[in-house]
């Protein structure tokens, strides 16, 4: 086995964004696409020699082959040992956690998350780094000054690796250790939550649906909500991963798993619901007839987080993403500890968590995780709040209309549009900046400003600073509006506006109604009719 040292150039546009580098499937499969990025994380990380790392992905439409590529290369840069997932799976928090389990140097997901998969979607690799989370700003730049500058690439000349049985394997000098990807992960949920409170909910009848959406998660729900806890065979849906994930768009919000949402508004629906994305780290909580939004859940779990055996001594401190809704603030002020706003992607938790001023941290964009591992995890999430209704034995319902009396309501939703022109999007963006200095104090759609920036994050453990995070515009009575641009698309630009209004007295209204006026005024202030020509967005959740 001899290894090559393979001529190239850099390719434009291999800058990571929210959440790694995120192309269509058939970029990634273009000549030396995926060899020189891969080359460029062993550059930009100051080299593979004499390291470990884990590797597996969500299973998508070229999984199979970008794994041998990425053990060939990791074997080429002198790498001493590749953790892998059986068939070459991993879920992103499985992989999280085998990163900090193993004391692994790092490790390379392969998803492109929550969007669609096949030949004609998308593909992504995504680098963490020792403490199991997304590599910070500063690695990925790195990265991507790697891509700038690439001239060669190494790789061995080897056969593809047996992945499919656990055990070691050798390529060229380098050990494969293939793992079983549940295990670890299962063993690990066995210790943070009371497995046995959680069974005896599903011994008294407790129904539950959860959708795997034909990716990842499907075999660790399968395992854990089954098979050790003892929910009915058959809860878990869509539990086979496939490369295309069945031609479904992965991701768990009401639009995407409508089958799930259906199915729990029925007068005879299951008790719980919930659903998770094409890697496994979001996701999506419904209780028969309701529909918890992230930000809510997140709040929900943080008052309810002592009820959890892991958890059981209090938080930290907790931590959103800006555009998350104000309700986790609510609850971390009623309970005296520390609250912190990041800009959007899980990378900027990981100081928090790794210095211990955040235990639970979340996202409005389906996504909620803790200090086990460094990474959002959708399975945890859900296992979290079947063991908080076991302990509560009160239905989901009953638990946020309580949770709404104490803390007030947040409505909340967040309008995409989708695939709109890049200059367009710019433009918009910069409209809204330009206009700030002029907001407070101004009346739009009726609402008072009191105060208008873009978001900037000062990260308090390493001193780093992140500009342009999103413009946010705070109205008199608690509403809030937030605009950004996706980083995590691959077709045109995303904006994405982002709504919420607090309310003390009535707490059953419909969010887009009670989010009436501050969806008027995010059309005022963008000009999102007149610029983009889009007379709606193309999802709302
Ligand atoms: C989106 C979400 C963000 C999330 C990111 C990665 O990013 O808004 O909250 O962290 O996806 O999630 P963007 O830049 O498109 O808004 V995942 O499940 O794709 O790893
Ligand atoms: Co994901």
């Amino acid at each position: 086995m001899s290894i090559t040292n393979v001529k190239t150039s850099p390719i434009a546009n291999q800058k990571p964004g929210t959440s790694g580098l995120r192309k269509k499937t058939r970029v990634f499969q273009e000549p030396h696409f995926l060899e020189n990025f891969i080359q460029s994380i062993w550059t930009g990380i100051g080299g593979a020699q004499g390291k470990t790392f884990v590797l597996g992905g969500d299973g998508r439409f070229f999984n199979t082959e970008a794994i041998q590529i990425v053990l060939r290369m990791a074997s080429a840069s002198g790498a001493a040992r590749v953790i892998v997932g059986q068939n070459g799976l991993l879920s992103t928090p499985a992989a999280s956690h085998l990163i900090r389990k193993r004391g692994a140097d790092g490790g390379i997901i392969l998803s492109a998350s929550h969007n669609p998969g096949g030949p004609n979607g998308d593909f992504g690799v995504k680098y963490n780094i020792a403490n199991g989370g997304p590599a910070p700003e500063s690695v990925t730049s790195a990265i991507h000054a790697a891509t700038e500058e690439i001239s060669v690439f190494r790789i061995l000349e080897a056969p593809d690796v047996d992945l499919s049985l656990t055990g070691i394997a050798q390529v060229g000098r380098m050990e494969v250790e293939v793992v079983d990807p549940v295990a670890d992960y299962a063993a690990l949920m066995e210790e943070i939550f009371d497995f046995g409170a959680i069974a005896d909910l599903f011994e008294s009848g407790f129904r539950m649906r959860f959708d795997a959406m034909h990716a990842i998660t499907g075999p660790y729900a399968k395992l854990i909500l089954e098979n050790r806890l003892g929910a009915a065979k058959g809860s878990v849906v869509n539990a086979t991963p496939l490369p295309d994930f069945g031609q479904g768009h992965p991701d768990p919000n009401p639009i995407w798993a409508k089958d799930l949402v259906d199915a729990m508004m029925q007068p005879d629906g299951p008790d719980f619901g919930a659903a998770s994305d094409g890697d496994g780290d979001r996701n999506m909580i419904m209780g028969r007839g309701i529909y918890v939004t992230p930000s809510d859940s997140l709040a929900a779990m943080a008052a309810n987080a002592t009820l959890i055996p892991a958890y059981k001594g209090g938080l930290s401190g907790v931590a959103r993403s800006m555009p998350t809704s104000l309700a986790v603030d609510r609850v971390a002020e009623k309970l005296g500890i520390e609250c912190h706003e990041t800009p959007t992607g899980w990378k900027f938790f990981g100081n928090l968590l790794d210095a211990d001023r955040a235990t639970l941290c979340g996202e409005e964009s389906a996504g909620t995780g803790s200090n086990h591992i460094r990474e959002k995890d959708g399975l945890w999430a859900v296992l979290f709040w079947l063991n908080v209704l076991a302990a509560r034995k009160c239905s989901v319902t009953e638990l946020m209309a309580e949770h709404w009396k104490t803390y007030g309501r947040n409505y909340y939703s967040r309008h995409d549009y989708e695939g709109i022109d890049g200059g367009i999007a710019n433009d918009l963006m910069q409209g809204l900046r330009a206009k700030l200095p002029t907001l407070p104090d101004s009346i739009v759609a009726g609402l008072r400003v009191v105060a208008a920036d873009e978001f900037a994050y000062d990260d308090p453990i390493d001193g780093s600073r992140t500009e342009g995070q999103g413009i946010r515009i705070h109205f008199s009575g608690g509403a809030r509006l937030v605009f950004r641009l996706s980083g995590t698309g691959t077709v045109g630009a995303t904006l994405r506006v982002y709504l919420e209004t607090y309310e003390t007295d009535v707490l059953d209204r419909d969010a887009q109604e009670a989010l009436d006026a501050v969806i008027k005024a995010a059309d005022q202030l963008a000009m999102i009719v007149k610029r983009t020509g889009r007379k709606r967005p193309t999802v709302i959740t």
